[in-house]
């Protein structure tokens, strides 16, 4: 399929090397002629037609189809997830125009750039660049879905975890003594809900320092974590991006300031910043030395038989630095001489909020690169992408032959070769579970196939209807983790009133484990997407090409998660005659085919909407696992919705080894005939 697309590359001036194409691309001379882009030095303009959609940009507010608002790149630590925001944690600067025509656009960039998608001009879209230096890449092909596997193909195969992160984890932050994790298990285990993994938040370091563990609320970490594992879970311990300022007591700081590892600023002096521990400074992640340094640190907690960790505050966070520091108690200190007005009021509150992920601080952080000396300014959206490369670099020297557990909050195009994502700190909104459904397809198309959102919300309270349809949704995300923040109400499966049903809702997603391990291997090798929008299968169909809220998920499923509280079903629309599962467990669902066209599909919040595309079959276990190590590939039984014939091909593996190919697996047929 990829031979039918055309990949045209244009240089302009001398990027960065960002390393997110893994092809070599010859670059095209002269100007961006390419259809309908017309292209003069920093800003890329294209004509919208009424009926183009414009997918893609990964990790960003607002819909699937992008139209009608402007998008920044501009990697954020963005704790309000809102529709007026511009960015968030990730710069993925891909996107498809889907119309007559199929175009995607890659700008490889790693500084900001600003997508006005119809949103200054209904029927305009203006891409500015702020570096002029960057490369352009403009793929055309005869799809959708061709088009976005030929942009896979140039970036490079998505991130393999191992078998078991495929499970049920269940966060919060913190879970703060061992014993409170012991109760976590014991809970889940004595109640018979499924769980592979637990969490552990910033809490578990000493004193917030990096690779390191508070030796009095959890002693003897390493028999803890044995313990853990003879019960079937992984502990995920969180890495942060700073480290602290700790002279004499902590060797990591030690080091890397004997070393000069850390980022400096422009006179060369190491750049002291604030996050979680107060006094830190930032790894400087964009030399090599540094990365192999810090990619190693990991192992100390690898060999105390840790096989999985999340990296966060990467964007990176700043809380604030010593130099505008002090430069906020003196204005503060002239205010204090002031009658505060409406005007000096509100510049007096926004010189404090002002001193958090400040601009100033971006361009005051220097960093030493493969190409020289540069501003942070100028490379801001790698740096995440940049500390989860030095832990992927790092486990693959620790274990060159197994797979490690890898997610980050920050990323560029790229990471998705090294690491997962989750989409950040949401909240336990409504609005958040529709945003997460558009968002997963979106990451998709950029690579990312292992992502999901803190299920049920990360900050604000959760409701029970909210977590019961958000798992509905959750189950089918490759990450799924219940995570929630301090001081909002408890998120625990089993702390809710519901916990009955949500345990049933769990059950699915090991009923459907040996699916969507399977689908995901299948997407990863194809550069294919698990989750699409309707848009990609059905592109004659002007209905289904502009559903926002049904998903594609692998070959044979349609999803219609519920996302709007007190709902007693929703409308959903078919493209084509499907069988319909209303789930309420592995055991307990019931069928129906529907015919093409709108329905009013019943769904109480205990139950998940399931569609079988005609003539495909779908694996499915028996849901009584507890784990994912207890899921058996054996003796599965098939859903199917066959109307001459189907067949299916099952992708399984130890789990574990790292494959680099689908025949590093085995395949299994199954077929069936009406
Ligand atoms: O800004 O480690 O997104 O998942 O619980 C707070 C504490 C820092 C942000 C992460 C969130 C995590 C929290 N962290």
């Amino acid at each position: 399929m990829n031979q039918t697309c055309t990949v045209k590359k244009y240089t302009f001036g001398t990027p960065f090397p960002t390393h997110a194409v893994v092809r070599e691309v010859p670059a095209e001379t002269g100007e961006v002629q390419e259809l309908l882009v017309k292209g003069e030095g920093r800003v890329l303009q294209l004509l919208l037609d009424a009926e183009d959609i414009v997918f893609g940009l990964g990790e960003q507010v607002r819909g699937l189809n992008k139209r009608g608002w402007k998008y920044i790149s501009n990697n954020t630590d963005e704790s309000n997830h809102a529709e007026g925001k511009h960015s968030l944690y990730g710069s993925h600067n891909f996107l498809l125009v889907d119309g007559i025509e199929k175009i995607g656009l890659f700008v490889d960039t790693p500084g900001r750039v600003t997508f006005d998608i119809g949103y200054s001009m209904s029927e305009q879209m203006r891409i500015e660049v702020e570096d002029p230096d960057y490369d352009l890449y403009v793929i055309t092909g005869p799809s959708s879905d061709a088009v976005v596997r030929c942009f896979r193909g140039l970036i490079g195969r998505s991130y393999i975890p191992p078998r078991w992160a495929f499970g049920y984890g269940q966060s919060r932050w913190s879970y703060e003594t061992a014993d409170e994790v012991r109760e976590v298990v014991r809970e889940h285990r004595e109640r018979g809900i499924p769980l592979d993994m637990v969490y552990l938040d910033i809490d578990y370091m000493d004193q917030y320092e990096d690779f390191t563990v508070d030796e009095t609320k959890f002693p003897d970490f390493a028999g803890f974590v044995q313990e853990m594992k003879e019960q079937h879970v992984h502990l995920v311990p969180i890495i942060d991006a700073g480290v602290k300022k700790a002279e004499g007591t902590y060797p990591v700081y030690d080091e890397g300031m004997e070393k000069g590892y850390f980022c400096k600023d422009e006179s060369g002096k190491p750049y002291e910043v604030a996050v979680w521990p107060g006094r830190s400074y930032l790894p400087d992640f964009f030399r090599e030395d540094v990365r192999t340094w810090f990619g190693d640190q990991y192992r100390s907690l690898l060999d105390l038989g840790i096989d999985g960790f999340w990296n966060d505050m990467n964007e990176p966070a700043i809380f604030y630095s010593d130099r505008r520091l002090k430069e906020t108690f003196e204005k503060i200190g002239e205010f204090q001489k002031q009658n505060l007005d409406v005007h000096s009021f509100f510049e007096f509150l926004d010189t404090i909020t002002g001193l958090f992920n400040s601009p100033e601080d971006y361009k005051a952080l220097w960093h030493d690169t493969e190409v020289g000396r540069v501003c942070h300014d100028k490379v801001h959206n790698l740096y995440g992408a940049l500390m989860t490369r030095a832990a992927s670099e790092g486990f693959r020297r620790a274990e060159p032959e197994k797979r490690v557990l890898m997610f980050s909050r920050s990323s560029y195009i790229g990471s998705h070769r090294d690491a997962g994502i989750w989409q950040g700190d949401n909240k336990s909104w409504w609005s958040h579970l529709k945003l997460s459904v558009q968002m997963t397809a979106s990451l998709n198309m950029c690579g990312f196939l292992y992502t999901g959102a803190d299920a049920g919300g990360f900050a604000d309270d959760v409701s029970p209807d909210l977590l019961l349809r958000w798992l509905g949704f959750a189950i089918f995300t490759p990450l799924l983790r219940n995570h929630s923040m301090r001081g909002t109400r408890r998120q625990e499966i089993w702390r809710m009133v519901r916990t009955e049903e949500c345990k049933q809702i769990l059950s699915l997603r090991y009923a459907f484990l040996p699916y969507i391990y399977s689908e995901y291997m299948k997407a990863a090798f194809a550069d294919d997407m698990l989750f699409k929008p309707l848009a990609f299968a059905y592109p004659e169909d002007h209905r289904a090409r502009h559903v926002e809220d049904q998903l594609l998920f692998g070959e044979g499923l349609m999803l219609a998660p519920v996302v709007e509280q007190n709902a007693w079903g929703r409308y959903v629309y078919l493209p084509e005659d499907m069988k319909l599962l209303r789930m309420r467990s592995a055991q307990d669902y019931d069928e129906e085919i529907l015919e093409k066209g709108d329905h009013w599909v019943p769904a109480m919040e205990h139950e998940v909407l399931v569609f079988i595309r005609p003539d495909r079959l779908v694996p499915f276990g028996s849901g009584s696992a507890m784990y994912v190590d207890e899921v058996s590939e054996t003796g599965l039984s098939v859903l199917g919705y066959v109307k001459t014939k189907a067949s299916y091909e099952l992708y399984t593996d130890d789990g574990v080894r790292r494959v680099e190919r689908l025949e590093d697996g085995e395949l299994s047929r199954f077929e069936s005939f009406r």
